[in-house]
Protein backbone atom coordinates (compact mmCIF):
# COMPACT_ATOMS: atom_id res chain seq x y z
CA UNK A 1 0.00 0.00 0.00
CA UNK A 2 1.58 3.40 -0.90
CA UNK A 3 0.51 6.30 0.77
CA UNK A 4 -0.42 9.37 -1.00
CA UNK A 5 -0.88 12.38 1.19
CA UNK A 6 -2.89 15.45 -0.62
CA UNK A 7 -2.38 17.39 2.69
CA UNK A 8 -0.42 20.46 4.00
CA UNK A 9 0.42 19.35 7.02
CA UNK A 10 1.47 15.43 6.64
CA UNK A 11 4.52 14.49 9.47
CA UNK A 12 6.64 12.72 6.20
CA UNK A 13 5.47 14.61 3.16
CA UNK A 14 3.20 17.56 3.99
CA UNK A 15 2.38 19.86 1.37
CA UNK A 16 4.54 17.77 -1.48
CA UNK A 17 1.57 16.31 -2.93
CA UNK A 18 -1.44 19.24 -2.53
CA UNK A 19 -1.49 19.66 -5.76
CA UNK A 20 -4.22 17.49 -7.13
CA UNK A 21 -1.98 16.87 -10.08
CA UNK A 22 1.34 15.90 -8.47
CA UNK A 23 -0.57 13.63 -6.46
CA UNK A 24 -1.82 11.96 -9.00
CA UNK A 25 1.68 11.84 -10.74
CA UNK A 26 2.87 10.44 -7.36
CA UNK A 27 0.67 7.81 -7.01
CA UNK A 28 1.04 6.53 -10.66
CA UNK A 29 4.62 6.33 -9.63
CA UNK A 30 4.28 4.58 -6.80
CA UNK A 31 1.61 1.91 -8.32
CA UNK A 32 4.75 1.92 -11.17
CA UNK A 33 6.79 0.54 -8.01
CA UNK A 34 4.54 -1.82 -7.13
CA UNK A 35 2.28 -0.94 -5.30
CA UNK A 36 -1.18 -2.67 -5.49
CA UNK A 37 -3.29 -0.36 -3.06
CA UNK A 38 -2.64 3.68 -3.18
CA UNK A 39 -3.90 5.33 0.11
CA UNK A 40 -5.16 8.47 -0.78
CA UNK A 41 -5.71 11.15 2.42
CA UNK A 42 -6.80 14.61 3.08
CA UNK A 43 -6.55 15.06 6.67
CA UNK A 44 -3.56 14.06 8.52
CA UNK A 45 -3.08 12.04 11.80
CA UNK A 46 -0.17 13.06 13.07
CA UNK A 47 0.06 13.55 16.83
CA UNK A 48 -1.43 17.18 17.18
CA UNK A 49 -3.03 17.49 13.94
CA UNK A 50 -6.05 19.59 13.52
CA UNK A 51 -9.40 18.29 12.56
CA UNK A 52 -10.49 19.05 8.51
CA UNK A 53 -14.02 19.81 7.77
CA UNK A 54 -15.41 17.69 5.36
CA UNK A 55 -15.73 19.80 2.51
CA UNK A 56 -12.10 20.59 2.69
CA UNK A 57 -10.98 16.85 2.51
CA UNK A 58 -13.46 16.23 0.00
CA UNK A 59 -12.17 18.98 -2.38
CA UNK A 60 -8.71 17.48 -1.60
CA UNK A 61 -9.04 13.90 -2.32
CA UNK A 62 -12.04 13.69 -4.72
CA UNK A 63 -10.01 14.85 -8.00
CA UNK A 64 -7.08 12.39 -7.15
CA UNK A 65 -9.43 9.19 -6.65
CA UNK A 66 -11.47 9.82 -9.43
CA UNK A 67 -8.28 10.01 -11.82
CA UNK A 68 -5.95 7.54 -10.03
CA UNK A 69 -9.08 4.67 -10.28
CA UNK A 70 -9.59 6.07 -13.88
CA UNK A 71 -5.71 5.48 -14.90
CA UNK A 72 -4.49 2.84 -13.16
CA UNK A 73 -8.15 0.40 -12.45
CA UNK A 74 -6.00 -2.51 -12.20
CA UNK A 75 -4.79 -0.89 -8.47
CA UNK A 76 -7.26 -0.89 -5.46
CA UNK A 77 -7.88 2.93 -4.54
CA UNK A 78 -7.98 3.71 -0.85
CA UNK A 79 -9.61 6.52 0.70
CA UNK A 80 -7.58 7.20 4.08
CA UNK A 81 -10.81 8.62 5.85
CA UNK A 82 -12.96 8.57 8.95
CA UNK A 83 -15.93 10.57 7.79
CA UNK A 84 -18.43 8.55 6.04
CA UNK A 85 -19.74 11.52 3.80
CA UNK A 86 -16.36 11.46 2.55
CA UNK A 87 -15.88 7.30 2.11
CA UNK A 88 -19.26 7.35 0.06
CA UNK A 89 -17.82 9.76 -2.33
CA UNK A 90 -14.79 8.16 -3.06
CA UNK A 91 -16.12 4.85 -3.39
CA UNK A 92 -18.81 6.74 -6.38
CA UNK A 93 -15.90 7.86 -7.60
CA UNK A 94 -14.03 5.05 -7.89
CA UNK A 95 -12.62 3.76 -4.64
CA UNK A 96 -12.55 0.12 -3.09
CA UNK A 97 -11.00 0.06 0.01
CA UNK A 98 -11.88 2.13 2.92
CA UNK A 99 -8.94 2.58 5.74
CA UNK A 100 -10.55 3.85 8.39
CA UNK A 101 -8.17 5.11 11.47
CA UNK A 102 -10.85 5.22 14.01
CA UNK A 103 -12.15 1.80 13.03
CA UNK A 104 -16.04 2.90 13.05
CA UNK A 105 -15.33 4.50 15.88
CA UNK A 106 -15.19 8.34 13.85
CA UNK A 107 -18.48 8.26 12.34
CA UNK A 108 -21.72 6.27 12.82
CA UNK A 109 -22.26 6.16 9.66
CA UNK A 110 -19.29 4.51 8.03
CA UNK A 111 -20.51 0.56 8.51
CA UNK A 112 -23.54 1.60 6.62
CA UNK A 113 -21.58 2.89 3.77
CA UNK A 114 -18.96 0.16 3.30
CA UNK A 115 -21.70 -2.34 4.03
CA UNK A 116 -23.33 -1.20 1.50
CA UNK A 117 -20.73 -0.81 -1.10
CA UNK A 118 -19.01 -4.24 -0.66
CA UNK A 119 -15.86 -2.99 -0.33
CA UNK A 120 -12.79 -3.41 2.04
CA UNK A 121 -12.23 -1.83 5.27
CA UNK A 122 -9.04 -1.22 7.37
CA UNK A 123 -9.96 -0.98 11.56
CA UNK A 124 -6.91 0.98 13.08
CA UNK A 125 -6.29 0.99 16.44
CA UNK A 126 -5.63 4.30 17.93
CA UNK A 127 -5.81 4.94 21.86
CA UNK A 128 -7.53 8.52 22.23
CA UNK A 129 -7.58 10.68 18.68
CA UNK A 130 -4.77 12.50 17.30
CA UNK A 131 -4.93 15.98 18.90
CA UNK A 132 -4.42 13.92 22.27
CA UNK A 133 -3.02 10.52 21.30
CA UNK A 134 0.27 10.67 22.48
CA UNK A 135 0.03 12.16 26.28
CA UNK A 136 1.29 9.27 28.11
CA UNK A 137 0.15 6.60 26.34
CA UNK A 138 -0.94 3.09 28.62
CA UNK A 139 -2.10 -0.30 28.86
CA UNK A 140 -1.48 -3.62 30.59
CA UNK A 141 -0.78 -5.92 28.22
CA UNK A 142 -0.63 -3.77 25.18
CA UNK A 143 -1.01 -6.65 22.62
CA UNK A 144 -3.62 -8.03 24.53
CA UNK A 145 -5.60 -4.63 24.69
CA UNK A 146 -5.02 -3.79 20.89
CA UNK A 147 -6.20 -7.26 19.81
CA UNK A 148 -9.31 -7.81 22.06
CA UNK A 149 -10.28 -3.89 20.26
CA UNK A 150 -10.00 -4.92 16.83
CA UNK A 151 -12.14 -8.29 17.06
CA UNK A 152 -14.77 -5.82 18.75
CA UNK A 153 -14.62 -3.56 16.08
CA UNK A 154 -14.16 -6.25 13.49
CA UNK A 155 -17.94 -7.49 15.32
CA UNK A 156 -19.50 -4.66 14.96
CA UNK A 157 -18.83 -4.04 11.54
CA UNK A 158 -19.99 -7.59 11.00
CA UNK A 159 -22.83 -6.70 12.73
CA UNK A 160 -23.70 -3.79 10.70
CA UNK A 161 -23.47 -5.77 7.32
CA UNK A 162 -20.19 -5.61 6.16
CA UNK A 163 -19.16 -9.23 5.13
CA UNK A 164 -15.89 -10.73 7.01
CA UNK A 165 -13.98 -11.07 3.88
CA UNK A 166 -13.88 -7.18 3.59
CA UNK A 167 -12.70 -6.39 7.02
CA UNK A 168 -8.62 -5.84 7.69
CA UNK A 169 -6.71 -5.34 10.88
CA UNK A 170 -4.02 -2.86 11.67
CA UNK A 171 -2.42 -2.22 15.11
CA UNK A 172 -1.95 1.24 14.43
CA UNK A 173 1.99 1.73 14.85
CA UNK A 174 2.68 5.31 16.45
CA UNK A 175 -1.29 5.80 17.31
CA UNK A 176 -1.38 6.37 20.94
CA UNK A 177 1.69 4.12 21.81
CA UNK A 178 5.45 4.94 23.55
CA UNK A 179 8.27 3.44 21.79
CA UNK A 180 8.02 0.39 23.60
CA UNK A 181 4.19 -0.19 22.95
CA UNK A 182 5.21 -0.04 19.38
CA UNK A 183 8.37 -2.46 19.13
CA UNK A 184 6.41 -5.21 21.67
CA UNK A 185 3.20 -4.80 19.19
CA UNK A 186 5.85 -5.51 16.07
CA UNK A 187 7.31 -8.59 17.63
CA UNK A 188 4.42 -10.23 18.85
CA UNK A 189 1.97 -9.26 15.40
CA UNK A 190 1.36 -13.27 14.77
CA UNK A 191 -0.80 -12.48 18.24
CA UNK A 192 -2.63 -9.38 16.27
CA UNK A 193 -2.77 -11.86 12.93
CA UNK A 194 -4.20 -14.74 15.00
CA UNK A 195 -7.35 -12.46 14.95
CA UNK A 196 -8.44 -14.31 11.38
CA UNK A 197 -8.41 -11.05 9.33
CA UNK A 198 -5.61 -10.10 7.02
CA UNK A 199 -3.18 -7.46 8.98
CA UNK A 200 -2.23 -3.83 7.99
CA UNK A 201 0.92 -2.56 9.52
CA UNK A 202 1.99 1.31 8.79
CA UNK A 203 5.47 1.72 10.10
CA UNK A 204 6.75 4.13 7.54
CA UNK A 205 9.02 7.14 8.71
CA UNK A 206 7.43 7.38 11.87
CA UNK A 207 8.98 8.84 15.09
CA UNK A 208 9.79 5.82 16.94
CA UNK A 209 12.41 4.91 13.78
CA UNK A 210 14.10 8.78 14.26
CA UNK A 211 13.93 7.94 17.63
CA UNK A 212 16.26 4.15 17.48
CA UNK A 213 18.20 5.78 14.55
CA UNK A 214 18.55 8.92 15.64
CA UNK A 215 17.45 10.50 12.46
CA UNK A 216 15.54 13.22 13.04
CA UNK A 217 14.33 14.02 9.15
CA UNK A 218 11.28 11.61 8.23
CA UNK A 219 12.83 11.26 4.44
CA UNK A 220 16.14 9.50 6.02
CA UNK A 221 14.19 6.73 7.56
CA UNK A 222 14.24 4.97 4.65
CA UNK A 223 16.54 1.96 5.54
CA UNK A 224 14.81 1.74 8.82
CA UNK A 225 11.35 1.57 7.14
CA UNK A 226 12.39 -1.09 5.42
CA UNK A 227 13.49 -3.08 8.05
CA UNK A 228 10.34 -2.75 10.27
CA UNK A 229 8.51 -3.67 7.18
CA UNK A 230 10.01 -7.21 6.28
CA UNK A 231 10.02 -7.82 9.95
CA UNK A 232 6.74 -7.01 9.69
CA UNK A 233 5.86 -9.04 6.68
CA UNK A 234 8.02 -12.01 8.25
CA UNK A 235 5.46 -11.95 11.39
CA UNK A 236 2.34 -12.17 10.08
CA UNK A 237 1.31 -8.60 7.82
CA UNK A 238 -0.63 -8.68 5.15
CA UNK A 239 -0.47 -4.87 3.83
CA UNK A 240 2.45 -3.23 4.20
CA UNK A 241 1.52 0.91 4.16
CA UNK A 242 4.52 2.71 3.41
CA UNK A 243 5.58 6.22 1.51
CA UNK A 244 9.21 4.25 -0.25
CA UNK A 245 7.55 1.21 -2.42
CA UNK A 246 10.53 0.50 -4.49
CA UNK A 247 13.05 -0.02 -1.63
CA UNK A 248 10.31 -1.97 0.11
CA UNK A 249 9.26 -4.10 -2.88
CA UNK A 250 12.63 -5.22 -3.16
CA UNK A 251 13.38 -6.43 0.42
CA UNK A 252 10.83 -8.30 -0.02
CA UNK A 253 11.57 -10.02 -2.53
CA UNK A 254 14.67 -11.12 -1.22
CA UNK A 255 12.98 -12.23 2.13
CA UNK A 256 10.42 -13.90 0.06
CA UNK A 257 13.03 -15.64 -1.96
CA UNK A 258 14.65 -16.31 0.98
CA UNK A 259 12.07 -18.15 3.07
CA UNK A 260 11.23 -20.20 -0.28
CA UNK A 261 14.46 -21.36 -0.70
CA UNK A 262 14.93 -25.24 -0.09
N1 LIG B 1 -0.62 5.85 9.62
C1 LIG B 1 -0.85 7.11 9.19
C2 LIG B 1 -2.02 7.41 8.50
N2 LIG B 1 -2.92 6.45 8.20
N3 LIG B 1 -3.60 4.19 8.28
C3 LIG B 1 -3.39 2.92 8.68
N4 LIG B 1 -4.27 1.97 8.38
N5 LIG B 1 -2.26 2.59 9.41
C4 LIG B 1 -1.32 3.51 9.75
O1 LIG B 1 -0.34 3.13 10.44
C5 LIG B 1 -1.52 4.86 9.34
C6 LIG B 1 -2.69 5.17 8.59
C7 LIG B 1 0.15 8.18 9.48
O2 LIG B 1 1.07 8.32 8.44
P1 LIG B 1 1.01 9.41 7.26
O3 LIG B 1 -0.22 9.24 6.43
O4 LIG B 1 2.26 9.36 6.50
O5 LIG B 1 0.98 10.79 8.01
P2 LIG B 1 -0.20 11.81 8.30
O6 LIG B 1 -1.23 11.12 9.14
O7 LIG B 1 0.50 12.94 9.04
O8 LIG B 1 -0.79 12.25 7.00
Amino acid sequence: MGVVNVTPDSFSDGGQWIDPARAVAHGLELHAEGAGILDIGGESTRPGAEPVDEAEELRRVLPVVEELARAVPQATVSIDTSKARVAEQAIEAGATYVNDVTALGGDPGMAGVVAAAGCQLCLMHMLGSPRTMQQDPTYGDVVAEVAAFLTERAELAIAAGVAPEQIQVDPGIGFGKTEAHNLELLRRLDEIAAIGFPVVVGLSRKSFLGSITGRGDPAARVAASVAGAVLAWERGASVLRVHDVAATVDALKVAAATLAAP
